[in-house]
């Protein structure tokens, strides 16, 4: 069966393609000549999630799914949230969030913060959600080049490396993706 992931960003592909069965036909944006901007307007990572996911379905007409994640820092009352691609403005980069969140934080000692991601699956019309979350705290300043966005400083719950100092199959195995990611593939074998 051929499914759409809906996402321009290819860290998150490469980590949800390991997860899901070769029975399934991954297929990426590109691969389906969308080249949108696939609006994400909803005030919930759920939202969000739905949006981009039926956008694909109703516009493409293909079976789809697709990730919404977001960084929730305790003290910031669950900021970023749903803004974590654009913390720092539009078109801002990795580093400038991290930079963000590290001057938001500083003299902070409550440092705990999850990543939440809820994966949207559009089957014919009907939507199946999936959520995972990992627990952790944010560091100082930033440890390790894997990865992407904030994992250079995040330190999951019992861990003593962050997210980019772990191999991507460690990130994988623990992650708010990961676990998310899982769901949706026992969901598809079972179908
Ligand atoms: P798509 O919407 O195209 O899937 P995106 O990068 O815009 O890709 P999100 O809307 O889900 O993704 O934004 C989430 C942001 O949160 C993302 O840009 C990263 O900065 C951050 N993020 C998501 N997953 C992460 C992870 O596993 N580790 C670190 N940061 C992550």
């Amino acid at each position: 069966m051929k499914l759409v992931f809906a996402t321009n960003n290819k860290h998150k592909l490469e980590e949800v393609k390991t997860i899901i069965s070769n029975d399934f036909e991954i297929l990426n944006l590109k691969d389906i000549n969308c080249f949108d901007d696939i609006p994400e307007t909803q005030d919930t990572i759920e939202g969000n999630a739905s949006q981009k996911a039926f956008y694909i379905y109703e516009n493409y007409k293909m079976n789809c799914f697709a990730d919404d994640t977001g960084l929730e820092i305790d003290v910031l009352n669950g900021e970023p949230g749903v803004y974590s691609a654009r913390y720092a403005g539009e078109g801002c980069s990795f580093d400038d969030n991290i930079e963000k969140v590290l001057k938001k934080l500083s003299g902070v000692s409550n440092r705990k913060a999850q990543f939440k991601t809820v994966i949207s699956l559009v089957i014919n019309g009907k939507e199946y959600q999936f959520k995972g979350i990992i627990e952790g705290t944010l560091l100082k300043e930033r440890r390790g080049t894997s990865g992407f966005g904030y994992d250079p400083v995040f330190l999951p719950k019992g861990y003593d490396k962050t997210f980019a100092e772990l191999s991507s199959e460690e990130k994988n195995k623990i992650s708010h993706r990961g676990t998310a990611s899982r769901k949706l593939a026992e969901f598809l074998k079972n179908r």
